[in-house]
C-alpha cells in the first residue's frame, strides 16, 4: 500500500463532495443516491453541453428526471436533492477540483455492431476531463463497462497525463461496474452486491468508503480493478453462454423429434444438496446492449491484459465466442424454419408475404437495441420476401416501418413469425389469423414459445417452433 497516498487521504479526511460524470441511466440515479447520504455535502452531476444531451443540465437543475420510462423513487429523489441544494448538474468540469471522489459513467457503445470494436471516445474524453481537475487525494472510479485492463491501462495513463499526478501515489483509482437495469435503477444500485476493484489496496478501500453508504441489501465485494472488469464482462458472458446452451439443446431436440420443454423440465428437476443446473430458455435470438457485447470486451481483455500466454486447446473458438455464434445463428434458424414450413406446401419463400410479430429484444418493452429480429428481416428481404413488421411497444426504428395494427400486418400473409414474447401474442386466435391471412395452410413460426401448437395445427396451420421437435413434422390438417 502506498504510504504517501494513505497519508494524503488521511489528511484530506472523509469523502464529502462527489462528482459524477455522465448524466445517463447509470450516472443520474448514482448521483441522486450519493447526494442522499447524510454526511455528503454536495454532488455535482457533470454533463457536456452537447446538442443531444445539454438540455439535461437545466432540466435536472429544475429538479426534473430526464430519463424516460418508469423509475420508482427517482423523480422524487432528484427533486428532493435539488431542493436541498445537495445535487447540482453542470457543464463546468473545473468544479471537480472541489470533489473528493469522481465517478465516470459514460457508455461504451460499439461503433458498428459488425466490427465489435467498442467506441471509447466519449469515455476517454470524460477521463481526460476528470484528470484535468483532480487534486492530490482524489478518488476516481470508472463505472462504465470496459475491456478488462482498461482501468490500469488507458484509464490510469490518461488520468496521469492530464493531472501530472501518479495513480496509487497521489490519487486513488478504481473500477466499480454498474449492474443496473432500466425500470429498477435505484433498487439495483442499493440492493445488488457492488463489485469494487482498486488498482491497489488504498484505492480499493477509498472506493469502499464511497459506495458502502449507498447500499441497503447489497454488500461490497472488494477485489482488484482488473478482476472487477472481468467480473462485469464475465457475468454477462456467462448468461449468454447459458442461453446458447439452451439454444443448442433446442436445436438438438428439433432434430431428434422431441420436445425441448419436456427435457428442460426433466433437467431442471435435478435439485438439492449442491446440485445446480441453470438451464435457461431457447429463443429466436439474443438482443440488447449487454449480452451481445460483453463477451467481446472479455475476449479483447485477454489479448491486452494477459500476464502470461493463455493455455487453451489449439485452433478452437473460445467457448464464449462460440456461444455468441450459436445465439447469433438463431435468427437464421428462424428463417430456416420458415422455409421448411413453406416446403411442406411446395411454396417458394421468394415472393411470399411474411408477418413478423415483435421487434423489441425483450417481451413487453420498447427496447430494440441489437434486436435479433433485424438480421431475420434482412435475411427475408435478401430472399425476396415481402415482410411487414408489427410491434405494440416499439413505435419506430431506423430504416423500417413498424406497424401497430395487427390486422394490417396479418392481411394476406402467407406466414406469421413471432420474434418477441409480448403478452399481446400469447392468446392469438388461429381462426381469426386464418381469416386474415386468406391462406389455406398459413405457416406459423414461434420463436418464443408463446402459442399452443395443437390449436394452430388443428386449424390447418403449418407449425414450426423452436425446440418443438415433437410438433415440427406434424400431419397437415385440412
Ligand atoms: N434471452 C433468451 N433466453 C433466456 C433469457 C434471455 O433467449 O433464457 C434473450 C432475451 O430474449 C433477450 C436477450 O436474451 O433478447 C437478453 O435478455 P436479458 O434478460 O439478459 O436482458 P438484458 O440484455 O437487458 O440483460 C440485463 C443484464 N443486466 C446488466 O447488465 C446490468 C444481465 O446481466 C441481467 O442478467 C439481465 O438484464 C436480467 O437478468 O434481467
Amino acid at each position: 500500500m502506498s504510504e504517501k497516498l494513505k497519508e494524503i487521504i488521511r489528511n484530506r479526511g472523509p469523502i464529502k463532495k462527489i462528482g459524477v460524470i455522465g448524466m445517463g441511466y447509470v450516472g443520474i440515479p448514482a448521483a441522486a443516491l450519493f447526494a442522499n447520504i447524510p454526511h455528503i455535502e454536495k454532488v455535482f452531476g457533470f454533463q457536456r453541453n452537447s446538442p443531444s444531451s445539454g438540455y439535461k443540465i437545466a432540466y435536472l437543475n429544475q429538479g426534473n428526471n430526464p430519463l424516460k420510462g418508469e423509475e420508482p423513487g427517482l423523480d422524487d429523489l432528484i427533486a428532493k436533492m435539488v431542493q436541498e441544494k445537495k445535487f447540482e448538474c453542470t457543464d463546468d468540469f473545473s468544479k471537480i477540483v472541489e470533489c473528493d471522489a469522481v465517478t465516470i459513467a459514460i457508455q461504451t457503445p460499439f461503433k458498428d455492431p459488425k466490427d465489435l470494436i467498442p467506441d471509447f471516445s466519449a469515455l476517454e474524453e470524460g477521463i481526460r476531463l476528470a484528470g484535468k481537475y483532480i487534486t492530490p487525494g482524489s478518488l476516481v472510479v470508472l463505472e462504465s463497462t470496459i475491456t478488462p485492463g482498461t482501468t490500469v491501462g488507458l484509464g490510469r495513463n490518461l488520468l496521469e497525463e492530464e493531472s501530472g499526478l501518479v495513480a496509487g501515489e497521489d490519487f486513488a483509482l478504481a473500477h466499480a461496474p454498474e449492474r443496473v437495469m432500466v425500470g429498477r435503477l435505484l433498487q439495483n444500485i442499493q440492493e445488488h452486491d457492488r463489485i469494487v476493484g482498486g488498482i491497489d489496496h488504498m484505492s480499493t478501500s477509498r472506493a469502499v468508503e464511497l459506495y458502502s453508504p449507498v447500499l441497503t441489501k447489497g454488500k461490497i465485494i472488494p477485489m482488484t480493478a482488473t478482476a472487477a472488469e472481468v467480473t462485469k464482462t464475465a457475468e454477462n458472458t456467462f448468461r449468454d453462454l447459458q442461453i446458447s446452451a439452451a439454444n443448442q439443446l433446442a436445436l438438438y431436440c428439433e432434430a431428434m423429434g422431441i420436445n425441448f420443454y419436456d427435457v428442460r423440465a426433466g433437467i431442471d428437476s435435478l435439485k438439492g444438496d449442491g446440485i445446480t443446473r441453470a438451464i435457461l430458455w431457447p429463443g429466436a435470438g439474443v438482443g440488447g446492449h449487454c449480452l451481445t457485447k460483453d463477451t467481446y470486451h472479455l475476449e479483447r481483455g485477454i489479448k491486452i491484459t494477459n500476464v502470461e500466454p493463455l493455455d487453451y486447446p489449439e485452433g478452437n473458438d473460445s467457448l464464449f465466442v462460440l456461444a455468441r455464434k450459436i445465439n447469433d445463428f438463431m435468427p437464421e434458424h428462424m428463417f430456416n424454419l420458415l422455409t421448411h414450413g413453406f416446403e411442406r406446401i411446395g411454396k417458394d419463400v421468394k415472393g411470399s408475404k411474411v408477418a413478423l410479430l415483435g421487434w423489441s429484444f425483450l417481451p413487453n418493452t420498447d427496447d430494440s437495441r441489437n434486436t435479433p429480429a433485424e438480421p431475420f428481416k434482412d435475411r427475408c428481404v435478401h430472399a425476396g420476401v415481402d415482410i411487414r413488421v408489427h410491434d405494440p411497444w416499439v413505435k419506430e426504428y431506423p430504416g423500417i416501418s413498424i406497424l401497430s395494427d395487427l390486422n394490417e400486418v396479418l392481411a394476406n400473409a402467407d406466414a406469421v413469425v413471432i420474434f418477441s414474447g409480448h403478452r399481446e401474442y400469447c392468446d392469438l386466435n388461429p381462426r381469426f389469423i386464418s381469416s386474415l391471412t386468406n391462406a389455406v395452410h398459413p405457416v406459423i413460426v414461434d420463436g418464443r414459445n408463446v402459442i399452443n401448437p395443437d390449436l394452430f395445427i388443428s386449424s390447418g396451420f403449418i407449425y414450426k417452433g423452436i425446440g418443438r421437435g415433437d410438433k415440427n413434422q406434424h400431419p397437415l390438417h385440412e
